[in-house]
């Protein structure tokens, strides 16, 4: 039964992750670089945000539902959409006046 159980999971997850297609942003200096990303309307993507700063960040939508803690020094993986055809903020919450960045959808 485990063994069963095991195998049927693989086989739903294993598409689905070798289907997402990845991007990477940085944050330094409390700024996201780039600042844009385009991405694929109606795809969830993977976002590795690579935090070079020494202290801790939250990678979070404006308009998108995403939130994700990293702490210095580190890099997470956030997963996205799909979305739709559009353009959505995301900011670090931590340093909201310099942290600020879009994805466009298209
Ligand atoms: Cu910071």
């Amino acid at each position: 039964m485990g063994k069963m159980f095991a195998a049927v999971t693989l086989g739903i997850a294993i598409p689905f992750l070798a289907m997402a297609s990845t991007y990477e942003v940085n944050i330094k200096d409390h700024r996201f670089d780039p600042t844009t990303l385009t991405i694929p309307a109606g795809e969830r993507v993977k976002l590795m945000v690579n935090n070079l700063d020494p202290t801790v960040e939250e990678f979070e939508g404006e308009n998108f539902d995403v939130e994700k803690i990293i702490p210095g020094k580190s890099k997470a993986a956030v997963f996205v959409g799909p979305l739709e055809p559009g353009e959505y903020e995301f900011i670090g919450e931590f340093h909201r006046d310099t942290a600020k960045g879009k994805l466009i959808v298209e």
